[in-house]
């Protein structure tokens, strides 16, 4: 008897050699050079087609998505980059130019043009660059202005070449795992210009990340000029010349606007503020003290930090200043998100004060300072439309924390950065969505302090061995750690579901915008990529090969577009691929 389904086998077999001698290149091996990888894709011929140099980006006059301001300047910006670019890869493509037939229009149709820039907005795309043979014109379609962003992204990545030429032959059908994808940067330890942080903004659109968390400040400066409060950046401040003012601020969330980046701002508070000292004296704990052993050999301290100082939750003056604050950033920045901070809180910093000290001798509790604390914060943030976002410590932190009747599951969010997977399934399990910052995997600080000797053995100074600039933070999280984490390991479907994504961070006691660029990319790129279509491949096994590759020619293109990112490996691994 003959076996129906070794003829369809054979059938297709045939077929597929058919197709194969056909064509020279596999279709469906063949790469895309893109990051972040796109989550499907489909060559039907693939093949290089050249550029029009009359090429145009045509939004469809037929729907309201060709008044918004947004995608206008998007798709001017996207045009001048494409015919400009001339991007020269590494590794030269396999793609054939078979005609001289020059693609003349990418058009542009955007389903819901009003969608603000905001949470869990529709980022999806769908992309179609025919071959040269059957037509000019590429459609890019999108959900919103800000997924025709993704898509314009994704359609200049496959731009290359002098005369200017595109992959094509070429469907492409994307949107992002995680809505939450983004990178946070401290200000407080190191002062950035606006510039920088704009050059920062770009590169974190030109990688799909969609949220810039801004720690603006923290215990060393307070850079921040808040209209209500100025002595707080007018003493605080590192320097008349390292401050962000209300115009200054505009200028980044604009900025972060046309690319489709959310700015999220995070004032740390009542720990980390001892920079509020200058201003307000009276309001802050410990900001003097020296708060670990003098002397201490092993940097027994959480940041090289004067005194991490912390708002005095019996203090009425640190409310009338507190809510100031939070009016005039809540002003100034427009994201439904807002970060109160709320981590890393010293039991002796805030006992160091006489009224607490009477507080606790009758009875009273450390924890229950913190819930006066957030109870007379957290609801004027919520009354501002305004979703909350905490560090883990609030609710984990072993010696003072709060009680999770205070914080609503639906408003709040908690941002977990200790014990990789254990703190996120502990955040998850109590009811709350999560923001993963594991300092396991995706801190970036610690450029230095992976010396895995000890001080004494060589006789090296006290502190020689130390991360960043005085806490053990080591060793250096290289981009595959980062790629390779999974922020939703070990739970079910429905738990990781309150997962909404993650941030790298950049603790800035070792960086500033001289080095910024190198110890963000192109290790952000990583994150980027796995929160957006994820570290594995069709088969379900971890990217590898494929990755590095893709990440070199990325980096090597980041570079030529201003972004000083860091190398990878030597050129030589071009010259002698594998
Ligand atoms: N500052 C603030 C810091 C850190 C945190 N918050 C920090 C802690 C440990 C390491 C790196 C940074 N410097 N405000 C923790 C959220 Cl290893």
């Amino acid at each position: 008897m003959v076996n129906p389904i070794r003829i369809s086998f054979s059938f297709h077999f045939i077929l597929t050699l058919f197709f194969l001698s056909a064509h020279q290149i596999s279709a469906v091996d063949y790469p895309i050079n893109v990051w972040p990888k796109p989550r499907t894709f489909s060559w039907a011929h693939p093949q290089a087609s050249l550029i029009s140099p009359n090429f145009s980006i045509i939004i469809n006059p037929s729907s309201s998505s060709s008044s918004n301001p947004f995608l206008i300047r998007a798709v001017k910006r996207y045009h001048t980059q494409i015919l400009s670019e001339k991007y020269n890869p590494l590794v030269t493509p396999l793609l054939n130019l078979t005609s001289t037939t020059q693609l003349q229009t990418l058009t542009v149709n955007v389903v819901d043009p009003a969608a603000p820039l905001s949470h869990g907005v529709n980022e999806s795309y769908s992309l179609s660059i025919p071959t040269s043979e059957e037509s000019t014109a590429a459609t890019l379609t999108a959900g919103t202005v800000w997924g025709a962003m993704r898509g314009l992204e994704t359609f200049s990545q496959l731009v290359y070449g002098n005369p200017p030429k595109i992959a094509s032959g070429l469907f492409v059908s994307d949107a992002p795992l995680y809505p939450h994808r983004g990178l946070m940067l401290d200000t407080s330890r190191n002062y950035y210009p606006v510039h920088d942080l704009c050059r920062l903004i770009k590169a974190l659109s030109m990688n799909k990340l969609n949220v810039f968390h801004w720690h603006i400040t923290d215990s060393h400066s307070f850079p921040l000029v808040v209209p209500s409060e100025p002595e707080l950046a007018g003493k605080g401040a590192y320097g008349e010349d390292m401050k962000y003012s209300p115009e200054d601020v505009k200028n980044v969330v604009k900025f972060g606007m046309e690319h489709g980046v959310r700015v999220l701002p995070e004032i740390d508070m009542p720990a980390h503020t001892g920079s509020w000292v200058y201003a307000y004296p009276d309001i802050v704990t410990c900001a003097n003290m020296f708060w670990w052993p003098a002397g201490a050999d092993w940097p027994d301290r959480l940041a090289a930090e004067p005194g991490t100082g912390h708002l005095n939750p019996l203090s009425p003056n640190t409310y009338k200043v507190v809510k100031n604050v939070i009016h005039d950033v809540l002003s100034m920045f427009p994201d439904s998100f807002y970060h109160a901070g709320a981590d890393e809180i010293t039991p002796n910093c805030w006992k160091s004060d006489p009224a607490i000290q009477a507080y606790v001798a009758k009875n009273g509790t450390l924890s229950q300072l913190l819930e006066i604390f957030v109870n007379s914060t957290l609801p004027y943030i919520l009354s501002q439309n305004r979703t909350v976002v905490y560090w883990e410590d609030l609710l984990l932190d072993g010696n003072v924390n709060v009680s999770a009747s205070l914080l609503p599951k639906e408003n709040v969010i908690l941002q977990t950065w200790n014990n990789g997977p254990i703190n996120t399934k502990k955040i998850v399990d109590a009811g709350y969505r999560v923001i993963v910052s594991s300092s396991d995997f995706y801190y970036l600080d610690c450029g230095h302090g992976d010396f895995l000797g000890n001080d004494s053995q060589y006789d090296l100074p006290p502190g020689t061995n130390q991360g960043n600039g005085g806490s053990w933070c080591g060793p250096f999280k290289t981009w595959q750690i980062i790629y390779n984490y999974d922020i939703a390991y070990g739970l079910n479907e429905q738990d990781a579901e309150l997962v909404i994504g993650g941030e790298v961070a950049l603790w800035s006691e070792q960086a500033d915008s001289t080095v910024m660029d190198s110890r963000i990319w192109p290790r952000t790129s990583a994150l980027a990529e796995s929160l957006w279509s994820g570290n594995r491949d069709e088969t379900g096994k971890k990217r590898y090969a494929e990755a590095t590759d893709r990440l070199n020619e990325w980096r090597n293109r980041m570079v030529k577009r201003g972004i000083r990112a860091e190398p990878i490996q030597p050129l030589w691994c071009i010259r002698n691929p594998g």
